[in-house]
Order: C-alpha cells, then structure tokens, then sequence
C-alpha cells in the first residue's frame, strides 16, 4: 500500500495506474516530496541498478521511466510552487550535427526521475544554444549527446563554449562514441557510460 505501491508501480511498468496512485498517496497526505523521494526516485535508482547489473535492458528502463513520468506529471504543479526541492537544474540535448535522441530522453527521463528540473534542448543543438540556455534557466549541469563520431568536435566546441563563457557550469557527456579519455581530453567535467551512472555523476557533481 501507499509509497509501496507507487515504488512497485515502477518497477513493474505500471504506466496508467501510477496518476491514481500518486494522487490518493497526496490525498491521504503524504508530502509531495516524500512521494518523489521514497516512491518514485526509489524505484528509478532500483531499475538504474538492475540496468547496470545486467538483469534490466533498455526497452524495460524506457518502460519504467513512463510509468515515473506520469507520476511526476501529478506532482511536477507541487514543484514549481515550490514544495518540493529540484536536485539542481540540468541542460541537456544532442550536440549540432546529431539526430539521435533515444538515449539522450532517457538520461533526461532518469534525471528527472532522480529529482533534477531538466531543460531538454532537443538534438542538433549548437554550442551558442547551450550555453543560452543554460544561462537562461540558471544550469548547473549541461549534458551533452552525441551518438556519431562525426559529431563529437561538436562536443568538444560546446564544453569550449561553456568554459569561455565562464560560469562554471559542469559539462558531462555521454553517448555511445564518447569515452572517459575524451571527455579528459576536451576537459569535460564528467563522463557517463550510461543513463543510471549520468544521474549518479550528475550527484556527485553537485554533493
Ligand atoms: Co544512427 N547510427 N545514424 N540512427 N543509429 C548509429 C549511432 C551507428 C552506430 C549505427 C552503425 O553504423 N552501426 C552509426 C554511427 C557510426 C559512428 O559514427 N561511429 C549511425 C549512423 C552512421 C547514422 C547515420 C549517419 C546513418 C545515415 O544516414 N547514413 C544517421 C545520422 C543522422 C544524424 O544524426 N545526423 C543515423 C540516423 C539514425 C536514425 C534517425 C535512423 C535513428 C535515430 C532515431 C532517434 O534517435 N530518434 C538511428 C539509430 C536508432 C541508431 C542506432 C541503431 C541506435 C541508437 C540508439 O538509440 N541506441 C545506432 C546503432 C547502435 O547504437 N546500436 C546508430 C539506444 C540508446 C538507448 O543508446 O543512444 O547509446 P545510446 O544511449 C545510451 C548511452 O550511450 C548513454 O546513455 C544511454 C542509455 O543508457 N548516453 C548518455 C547517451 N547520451 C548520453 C548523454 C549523457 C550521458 C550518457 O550525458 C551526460
């Protein structure tokens, strides 16, 4: 019952049921922010495990992240009044030349699910519009994507941008090119191999 079975609705893709769920849970007067942490933020980090362990794949990460979104969405109006703590405001999207955004919405949806407010550019972003944008909504983080070799100087001139611009937001980047030794090289803040270990790193970064 209550916060058990919005955790369970998580972990077992249980999409339509969760908007009922979520607002009896509120009904019955648990704080929002403890549904967030305890039911839904719970169960991403449970399902980012099993991702990482081998025992989950992408299409059920994909799946549990639908049900975790139309829970946020009951309790996201609760967060821009303010009763409930974003984890820090992260930019993300798929750098200039690069299309591919499956995984890019994943990282963005476990993000999410973990608590940060995300501004999601979209793909084919150039490095001016992270950096304004990031500026816009007062970033901590920009993520940036890239799934194409073809692509990754993109990466390298947006972390350029970010530090020229000097606010010291923290470029972490992922994709399936990018490699620890790159993000090194081009002096990003982090790299994550995955969408489990982007909301980690992204944690680390802030803590
Ligand atoms: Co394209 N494609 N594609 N493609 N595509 C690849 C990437 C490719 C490896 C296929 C191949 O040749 N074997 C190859 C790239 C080769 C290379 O550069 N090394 C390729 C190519 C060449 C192309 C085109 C150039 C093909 C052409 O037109 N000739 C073209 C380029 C278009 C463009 O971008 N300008 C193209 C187009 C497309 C489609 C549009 C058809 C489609 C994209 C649809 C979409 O995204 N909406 C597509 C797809 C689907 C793929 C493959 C098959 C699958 C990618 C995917 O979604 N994986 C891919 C081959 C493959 O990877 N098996 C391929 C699932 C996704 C969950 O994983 O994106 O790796 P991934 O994300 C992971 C991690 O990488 C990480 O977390 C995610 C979740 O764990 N991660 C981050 C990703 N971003 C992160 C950011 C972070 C942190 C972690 O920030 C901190």
């Amino acid at each position: 019952m209550g916060l058990e079975s919005i955790f369970q609705a998580v972990v077992e893709f249980n999409e339509p049921g969760m908007a009922d769920l979520v607002r009896a849970e509120l009904e019955a007067g648990t704080q929002p922010q403890e549904v967030l942490d305890q039911g839904l933020i719970k169960a991403m980090d449970e399902v980012g495990q099993g991702f990482s362990q081998g025992r989950l794949f992408v299409p059920e990460m994909l799946m549990a992240a639908q049900a975790m979104k139309a829970g946020l969405a009951v309790i996201k109006p609760l967060l821009t009044q303010g009763e409930v703590r974003s984890a820090g405001t992260v930019v993300i999207g798929t750098v200039k030349g690069d299309l591919h955004d499956i995984g890019k919405n994943l990282v963005a949806m476990m993000m999410e699910g973990a608590g940060f407010t995300v501004v999601d550019l979209g793909v084919d972003v150039e490095a001016a519009r992270f950096v304004a944008a990031a500026r816009e909504h007062q970033a901590d983080i920009a993520a940036l994507s890239a799934l194409l070799t073809t692509t990754m100087p993109a990466m390298e001139a947006t972390v350029a941008a970010f530090k020229e611009e000097g606010r010291g937001v923290r470029t972490i980047i992922g994709g399936a090119p990018v490699t620890q030794d790159f993000a090194r090289k081009i002096g990003a803040a982090g790299y994550a191999q995955d969408a489990p270990s982007a909301v980690e790193l992204a944690r680390r970064l802030l803590a």
